[in-house]
């Protein structure tokens, strides 16, 4: 490795070489440097915030020194790297997930630390870690499923050793913090780096220019064709800065980079401002450019089409691929040699302007011939598609692409033109074929269909289930098979990571497991087939009791949880927890997820129990056939979907009547968790019996919190879309609740509800007419009118009518299983724990860098 340092200093260098603390004892010194000179704090002063901060710095220094190593690494042996673009990294806390990925482990006596030495360290120096933990706020820089998965396969790039870099925006504004106020969501700024950030490196040595908007020049091109070099005179500048954030392996001293760019404004001096003397506008200008990278665009399965949204994507871009190719450039390898070296995945279409971004380079900057060009820019990067739905499908208007980027608009036609020359070849005079097919859309207001343009810029492109990977070849990229044939689509299921979702947010239900499979090192949490140990203990009654136990546990925290979100209002009878089914379901709203379904079969009940109790039925009668049952939610919407905070309000309300009815007592119950994230998913998740995963079949393309769920012990209530199927495969249909129509009859079935008015049942009726009748807002019953609309008179095109009835009555098994046979509910709990091995993100990497990236682990020695 070529350095800065003469060869002489370097003796001095190794002498002062910093160490990693490897004791207890260092540790302890680390945290009370840190405490004394970072943070310019004492003994006297120094509270759970710093404790968190120094505590935080002391693991950092670690992985800081791991990480610096891991780079020499690759660079030494010039080994390819992945580079996993994605506008979202939903990352959640950083400090409990490193204690975690300690080196030391319960088996290994070393004496190396781990997170109970750590523990016990800052019990000695006076601090509980508990409280320590929860002074770290989120990093929420994503809105639901795809930037959690971002999150959770940079975990496994490290724990499987794949040199690998995350490249995101360090967004000021992460996802906002949700209040609900009278029962209606209201967004509030979360300003996460409020405290500063221990876990980040601000790196001001790299300052990347961006540029926008200009012209392109030609003067000096003879030809003046557009597939020839051409300069590019951009009109505004802005730096992007570098945060880099380590991310820690598992049982492995890989330290691989998560790098987030945020804008500066660039010292450039403008003159023609300065002589107008116009100086408060020129800081003005100034001051535009950071808010560039200012927030986090709030929607989950939906696109904008703001200007300030492309911005994002082509700075993020633009920097990224800088500093991709500048890696590349010091290898000294020929350019055909950059997809042998290089591999970038695109998390969904936000990055796809870096396949033309890498092309520019190529073409303009590099000169090579625009085909050889292209042919590298194909074979390194590949797609990965993370929705069939249309509203979530990214189109430009060339007008507003035009103007903020003229040379890569060019570049795009350039594409699109040999593209279809070639599929005017394949399949001469097809006309209708081309227009389908084009990366222009032409009718009314031509856009750029980003989605295309990412699959002819790339090699492979994967859905992220079964079920999904096989409609999105049969719907929207139907043509695309046609033309490249199928082998260029594939699937890629997704995971989570065990790390996280089972030995962090269940640290009790890990110990019961590593315990019973004798893993006392946790291998387990890398080889998740392990886990099918626990069969044989299915049935086991001591077994049994202590899985049962864990679960209680995990409810009461969640109990305490919903408390402290109700004001210390006790929603749920602690008295009866342990017989109370609890019912969850967490995630993004929308109506697609159909929590919209869930509460109204929640208002079914709630009147199925009002009518009973009418009919004279004893409060022990009515738990005979409705046990006592929580229904919990959380979940965000976005701010401007109507439906959604509808929605919303309703559970709310319905919250408000139930919850308030002595009648009905602790047999039924209705919580809303505001502002679900990362950090309460790791309590809320492990706390429940039953979850919903009950979207219209064939439209969450995966779903992520069902593996959560049923890694946590959880059963599902579902419909068969997404990854259900496959979850259904591995655990055995007699471990999940199924019901619902089948994605192969939901077109028909929408094509049904245009032509004739289909009978809505009667469990139904009556649930829509108790909103009409103004029950659960008596001050405008109009209220939710436009929920029993969408059913009633807008074509129910999320089908709840059609599935409400094999829905109750999957609910009613569902309460005579948890009720009536308990040791059988367990037994299937056991079971999905056991068998859930497959959809560790681990497995996920390891399908990525066989099929698609081409790329081997790099061991540390
Ligand atoms: C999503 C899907 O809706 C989920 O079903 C899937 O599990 C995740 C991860 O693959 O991707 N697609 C999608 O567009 N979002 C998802 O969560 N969300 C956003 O756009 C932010």
């Amino acid at each position: 490795i070529d350095t800065m340092i003469p060869l002489k200093s370097r003796t001095l260098w190794n002498k002062h070489q910093v160490k990693k603390f490897e004791n207890p004892d260092q540790f302890e010194d680390r945290f009370i440097s840190h405490v004394e000179t970072n943070l310019g704090r004492s003994l006297y002063n120094c509270d759970d915030l710093a404790a968190y901060e120094a505590t935080s710095m002391a693991l950092r220094d670690n992985l800081t020194i791991d990480w610096n190593k891991t780079q020499q690494r690759i660079t030494a042996r010039d080994h390819k790297r992945v580079y996993y673009l994605s506008l979202e990294f939903l990352m959640g806390r950083a400090l409990d997930n490193a204690l975690i990925n300690l080196p030391s482990h319960k088996g290994d006596n070393s004496g190396t630390p781990s997170r109970d030495t750590v523990q016990q360290s800052l019990d000695d120096l006076g601090f509980k870690l508990e409280d320590v933990l929860q002074q770290e706020p989120d990093a929420a820089l994503g809105n639901g499923g795809l930037g959690r998965l971002a999150a959770c396969f940079v975990d496994s790039m490290a724990t499987e050793n794949i040199p690998a870099w995350g490249y995101g925006l360090h967004y000021q504004y992460g996802i906002f913090a949700q209040k609900i106020i009278n029962g209606y969501q209201v967004e509030t700024p979360e300003y996460w780096l409020m405290n500063g950030n221990p876990w980040e490196i601000e790196r001001n040595e790299i300052q990347v220019p961006v540029t926008f908007y200009g012209y392109v020049d030609r003067s000096n091109n003879p030809t003046s064709s557009t597939l020839s070099p051409a300069e590019w005179i951009g009109g505004e500048r802005v730096l992007a800065i570098p945060y880099d954030f380590p991310i820690p392996g598992f049982k492995t001293t890989t330290v691989n980079n998560l790098r987030l760019w945020q804008a500066r404004p660039t010292t450039e001096f403008d003159f023609a401002k300065f002589n107008s003397g116009d100086y408060k506008n020129s800081v003005a200008q100034q001051q535009r450019a950071e808010s560039l990278t200012a927030c986090l665009y709030p929607n989950d399965n939906f696109v904008q089409g703001k200007e300030l949204r492309l911005k994002q994507q082509y700075f993020w871009c633009a920097a990224s691929l800088h500093d991709i190719v500048r890696r590349f450039k010091k290898t000294n390898r020929p350019w055909t040699e950059f997809p042998d070296q290089v591999a970038i995945q695109l998390n969904d279409t936000h990055p796809t302007l870096a396949i033309v971004e890498l092309q520019r380079i190529l073409v303009d900057l590099e000169k090579l011939d625009w085909h050889d060009a292209f042919n590298i820019v194909q074979n390194t990067f590949s797609y990965t598609n993370h929705t069939v739905m249309q509203e979530a499908l990214e189109k430009w208007p060339i007008s507003l692409f035009g103007r903020l980027l003229p040379r890569h608009l060019e570049i795009i036609y350039d594409i699109n033109w040999f593209f279809l020359q070639e599929v005017e070849k394949k399949f001469p005079k097809d006309v209708d074929l081309l227009k389908r097919i084009s990366l222009i859309e032409e009718n009314g207001d031509r856009q750029i269909r980003m989605a295309f343009l990412a699959i002819v810029g790339s090699h492979k492109v994967n859905g992220v289930a079964e079920l999904h990977s096989e409609l999105i070849k049969t719907t929207i990229f139907k043509d695309f098979v046609k033309f490249y044939g199928p082998s260029k689509f594939t699937n890629v299921t997704n995971g989570i990571t065990p790390r996280r979702w089972l030995k962090q947010a269940n640290p009790k239900l890990a110990a019961l497991i590593s315990e019973y499979i004798q893993d006392p090192n946790d291998d387990y949490l890398l080889d998740t087939s392990k886990l099918t140990k626990l069969t044989q203990f299915a049935d086991n009654k001591e077994f049994q009791d202590k899985w049962n136990k864990v679960k209680l546990e995990n409810k009461l925290k969640l109990a305490d949880l919903i408390q402290k979100c109700y004001d210390g209002q006790d929603i749920i009878n602690r008295e009866h927890i342990g017989e109370t089914l609890f019912d969850i379901q967490v995630k993004r709203i929308h109506e697609y997820k159909r929590q919209q379904m869930n509460i109204f079969g929640v208002i079914y009940r709630y009147l199925a129990m009002k009518e009973l109790f009418k009919q004279g039925l004893t409060k022990e009668q009515v738990a005979k056939k409705f046990p006592p049952k929580v229904s919990i939610f959380g979940g965000k919407s976005a701010p401007g979907y109507y439906m959604a905070k509808l929605i919303i309000k309703l559970i709310n309300s319905v919250a408000d009547v139930v919850n308030n009815d002595p009648q009905i007592g602790y047999l039924l119950k209705v919580a809303f968790i505001p502002d679900y994230n990362v950090s309460k998913a790791e309590i809320i998740i492990p706390a429940s019996d039953l979850n919903e995963q009950i979207s219209t079949a064939g439209t969450e393309a995966s779903g992520t919190s069902n593996m959560k769920f049923v890694m946590n012990g959880g059963l599902i209530i579902g419909t068969v879309d997404g990854a259900n199927v496959e979850i259904t495969r591995e655990i055995g249909e007699d471990n999940i609740f199924l019901f619902g129509n089948l994605s192969e009859n939901v077109e028909e079935l929408r094509y049904n509800h245009q032509y004739h008015q289909k009978p809505i049942p009667k469990e139904l009726e009556m649930t829509l007419r108790s909103l009409e009748s103004g029950m659960f807002s008596p001050e405008n019953p109009n209220e939710f009118k436009p929920l029993w609309d969408a059913i009633e008179h807008h074509g129910d095109y999320y089908l709840v009518s059609d599935d409400f009835e094999s829905y109750l009555a999957t609910q009613e098994l569902v309460d005579q299983v948890y009720h009536n046979e308990q040791s059988e509910w367990i037994k299937k709990s056991i079971l999905g724990v056991a068998n859930i091995g497959f959809f560790s993100s681990d497995r996920c990497i390891q399908e990525y860098a066989d099929t698609i990236w081409n790329v081997e682990a790099l061991k540390p020695e």
